[in-house]
């Protein structure tokens, strides 16, 4: 049930964001401090982020100047460990565009990463830190009385997820690539837990991306949840030009690979980093696919040619549309594939039967063939290839998680970036998948960033619409707390900042898609953890804005102030 039109919309006031600002204080460092603003996690009570200017001793190295920032805000953080054995740095990245450093932590105990505690650190080039975003669990209480010690070994925990996994969706006879199983501290419903994190990756029977947090203690299971972002070839195989139809019966031209031993072609594309690979899940084939699947993390057998024309229209937009958006990542800002590391692209087409979605497994992507009536084949939509693959990009960096706030954000920032990458002009930049979607309806999608209050979703929302101000937010438990429908508030802040407009009464000045696309790679890179929240977003975007398009004479840029007015707009403060 779709309808366009418009409605009412009711005028909310922007508030005022709350903040705390510090003056200079004494700590156990030695440094002198810039005026400084810092949010708090309202549950936890220690920061979530601070920005202003910690300035760096003279003489530390980068890493020592980020432990020292650390140490400085200890009583903030209510840390009861030295910092070095609480805060364990995952990633260190230079930005040289701006000339900065950009620092992943994790917060541990004993070693053990607790969930979702992970921050980012930004330092300008004299190590002083600007920014820190994220959660920090004060972890006192917890540390007196949680064991370290696991009843459970990794592989009894894979066990226990596997049979729940299994009793949902029936039996799988093969996992995608590995299981992962990491123990972890797992703070839920205000207990700590020591559990074992699961991750295991499905397309069949039914695609998945399983979260389990064992109890490693006891084996039972405290929490999950599906975050599915719903031959092997010889080395003097030669690179081809090879040809063949979309979906839209467009000849599109493409990279390939002929194999020299059998005279086949292959749907495999060397030239771009450690390839993009495509692979046909309805055909299995024979037994030793199956295999080469488990192991290697493959689904479904090779899309080959006796020639180097092609004929699965779905297999050839799936190639065409991941060779594209790696292209834009690599050109737009010099990423090499999802894991920046040029990781291969995995793609899967043909997966399940008439199946109206695509997905992110953790791993790689599937897109079903749509039914034809809702959908046509979903690899042929631009949009819904950017989409997956920056749930990919996502995985990677912030790693947002795919519940709540945090997974609002996560599907937001696919359809931001799936649709930048799309690069459409007008309206139909601003719609998500619209040439995959009810092909016997012209100029529909299945969202809109610019206008999320034109599509209707049913009993979610108030008005029976997508939401657009923060104020209307879904709050029930369906769609991982709203994922798919939160997000859009978050989108419709993408396009006032991109295209303008006046929202409830707030007027925004857009700054073009050149800056923007720029803005929220930098965001979703740099600064979100996994924890982040919309209030978050609104002060990482901010700062993003800001690094790229500093204050003039103390006054914001233009940019900044696009961001500013676009969260008001929406009722993120
Ligand atoms: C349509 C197929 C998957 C919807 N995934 C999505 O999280 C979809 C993008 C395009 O929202
Ligand atoms: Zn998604
Ligand atoms: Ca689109």
């Amino acid at each position: 049930m779709k309808k366009r039109k418009k409605k009412m919309k009711k005028v909310v006031p922007a508030v005022l964001a709350a903040s705390i600002t510090l003056g200079g204080m004494a700590l156990p460092i030695q440094h002198t401090f810039a005026k400084e603003t810092i949010k708090y996690n309202q549950q936890l009570k220690t920061p979530s982020s601070i920005i202003g200017k910690w300035q760096a001793p003279k003489g530390l190295s980068r890493q020592e100047a980020v432990y020292a920032f650390l140490q400085s805000k200890g009583q903030l953080f209510k840390s009861a460990a030295n910092v070095k054995d609480q805060f364990k740095i995952v990633k260190e990245q230079e930005d040289k565009a701006t000339n900065t450093y950009h620092f992943r932590t994790v917060e541990q105990y004993n070693g053990i990463p607790i969930y979702g505690s992970d921050q980012t650190i930004a330092l300008d080039k004299d190590n002083n830190v600007y920014a820190f975003f994220g959660k920090v669990t004060p972890t006192l209480t917890a540390r007196s009385v949680l064991s370290t010690t696991a009843s459970l070994s990794k592989e009894e925990a894979v066990e226990a997820a596997k049979q729940n996994i299994e009793k949902q969706i029936g039996k799988v006879s093969y996992y995608d690539g590995d299981i992962d199983s990491q123990l972890i501290f797992y703070p839920y419903k205000g207990k700590n837990y020591l559990a074992y994190l699961v991750k295991a990756s499905t397309s069949k029977p039914e695609p998945g991306f399983w979260h389990y947090f064992v109890d490693a203690t006891n084996g039972n299971i405290i929490h999950s949840f599906n975050a599915i972002q719903n031959a092997t070839i010889p080395d003097n195989a030669t690179p081809i030009q090879a040809r063949g139809m979309d979906i839209f019966g467009k000849l599109q031209t493409f990279q390939a690979i002929q194999n020299p031993e059998d005279g086949k072609s292959y749907l495999f594309d060397g030239t771009r980093s450690n390839g993009v690979h495509t692979f046909n899940a309805m055909h299995l084939g024979t037994d030793i696919f199956i295999i080469l699947s488990a192991l290697l993390g493959y689904t479904g057998a090779e899309v080959t040619s006796s020639s180097s024309f092609f004929y699965d229209p779905a297999a050839v937009s799936a190639h065409i549309n991941a060779e594209k958006v790696y292209d834009y990542y690599q050109k737009t800002f010099k990423r090499d594939s999802l894991d920046d590391k040029g990781m291969k692209i995995i793609s899967s087409v043909h997966i399940g039967d008439k199946w109206n979605n695509a997905a992110w497994n953790g791993k790689q992507m599937l897109y079903g063939d749509g039914d034809g009536k809702r959908m046509i084949s979903l690899s042929g939509g631009l949009d819904v290839i950017g989409h997956e693959m920056t749930h990919g990009v996502i995985t990677n960096t912030s790693d947002l998680e795919y519940e709540g706030e945090s997974g609002a954000l996560n599907e937001s920032l696919a359809d931001i970036m799936g649709s930048f990458i799309e690069n459409k002009t007008g309206d139909d930049l601003w719609l998500m998948g619209e040439d995959i979607y009810t092909p016997d309806i012209p100029g529909d999608g299945l969202r809109s960033l610019s206008d999320p209050g034109s599509i209707y979703i049913g009993g979610y929302t108030e008005s029976g619409y997508y939401p657009d101000h923060y104020d209307q937010r879904y709050l029930g438990t369906q769609d991982n707390g709203g994922v798919h429908i939160n997000s859009s508030i978050n989108n419709k802040a993408a396009h006032l900042i991109t295209a303008g407009g006046t929202h409830y009464g707030v007027t925004v000045n857009g700054i073009g898609k050149a800056k923007a696309e720029k803005i929220f790679y930098r965001t979703l890179t740099l600064y979100l953890t996994s924890s982040s929240d919309f209030s978050q977003m609104r002060q990482a975007v901010t700062q993003a804005a800001r690094d790229l398009y500093p204050d003039k004479n103390g006054q914001p840029s233009v940019e900044v102030q696009a961001v500013t007015n676009a969260y008001d707009a929406v009722g993120v403060h």
